[in-house]
């Protein structure tokens, strides 16, 4: 019988969203392939398995792709059902905590970080960013605006603190899941980067006490692989998506469809190729690569774009 191919995790070390992928494969005890990117672009074997999509982390399968942490939980979910994300289920709730961890909480943690690191920045790090946003990566802005991040990312622990207090030791119960996963990319962040990171926890001994908790996680069992050997990987693989079409798709998209799909905040990229499979919240696009053969990149439905192409 052929073996399956292994789980890939493209990623670098200081990357945040990462983290919650590395501590997912730690909950369930995954084996994994470590292919460690470049902090900034160019990454020239990774650009042809996604099509463009340039954010951190994507997870490989063999020739199947999977961008943005929202979409690699799922599909580790549906892979390795044990233990699982929701021990004290939550379910719709841990997904939708993406768009609070990921978005309004991060961004705060990002401007807090990036703020007090200041100049210790290296400029092809601000250039690099800038392009990925389209916009001003303005350290100084960040630097004066951080009393203003410390009140908010107060709030934020706040509310984590909250949840400790009325739940014990993890967010839902007493087991770890999604929703702590989320929330903990914040905490680590700023443990990682901030030597104040004791003062802004100061006040909060329950987030401080699942911190630890958190950390013991641990990151599974995790083999290095190179950025070339994953690109060979895509390329002798096959695809291992089945077509699946979504009769309630509310635009009436059908699989074969020409689309581009686009994250709608920052790296706005977009990445073309014809449907696969889709539902409310994945969507999966066939496209062909003369590095990476035929594969299917698979994004999640909230917080991107999916829109018709001209063949
Ligand atoms: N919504 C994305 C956000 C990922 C994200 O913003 N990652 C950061 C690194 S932690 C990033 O992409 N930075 C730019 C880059 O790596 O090119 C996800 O959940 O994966």
């Amino acid at each position: 019988m052929p073996q399956s191919p292994p789980v890939i995790l493209h990623h670098f070390e200081q990357s945040p969203f990462s983290e919650k992928i590395r501590l997912t494969f730690g909950l369930k005890q995954i084996a994994w392939r470590s292919s460690l990117i470049s902090r900034i672009m160019p990454r020239p074997d990774l650009m042809p398995l996604t099509g463009g999509y340039r954010r951190t982390p994507v997870m490989q399968i063999g020739a199947d792709i999977y961008c943005d942490t929202q979409c690699i939980m799922r599909e580790l979910e549906l892979r390795f059902a044990e233990p699982s994300l929701f021990p004290e289920r939550n379910r719709g709730i841990g997904w939708a905590s993406a768009m609070w961890t990921d978005r309004s909480f991060f961004q705060n943690t990002v401007n807090l970080v990036f703020g007090s690191l200041g100049d210790a920045v290296p400029q092809s790090f601000v250039e690099d960013r800038e392009r990925l946003r389209g916009a001003k990566f303005d350290v100084a802005a960040m630097k004066a605006a951080i009393p203003q991040m410390r009140d908010q990312y107060r709030a934020h622990l706040d509310w984590i603190e909250s949840q400790l207090a009325d739940q014990g030791t993890f967010l839902c119960g007493e087991r770890c899941g999604l929703l702590d996963i989320n929330a903990y990319m914040n905490v680590w962040y700023v443990r990682s980067n901030l030597q104040v990171a004791d003062q802004l926890l100061k006040g909060f001994s329950r987030v401080r006490d699942w911190e630890q908790r958190m950390r013991a996680i641990g990151h599974g069992k995790r083999v290095d692989i190179s950025t070339a050997d994953a690109l060979v990987i895509a390329r002798d693989s096959t695809p291992q998506t089945a077509d699946m079409s979504d009769p309630l798709d509310p635009n009436g998209r059908k699989v074969g469809d020409l689309v581009d799909v686009t994250p709608d905040d920052y790296g706005k990229i977009p990445v073309r190729g014809r449907i696969v499979a889709s539902s409310a919240q994945t969507i999966a696009i066939a496209r062909h690569d003369a590095a990476a053969g035929d594969v299917v990149v698979h994004f999640p439905r909230a917080g991107f774009l999916v829109t018709p192409a001209a063949a």
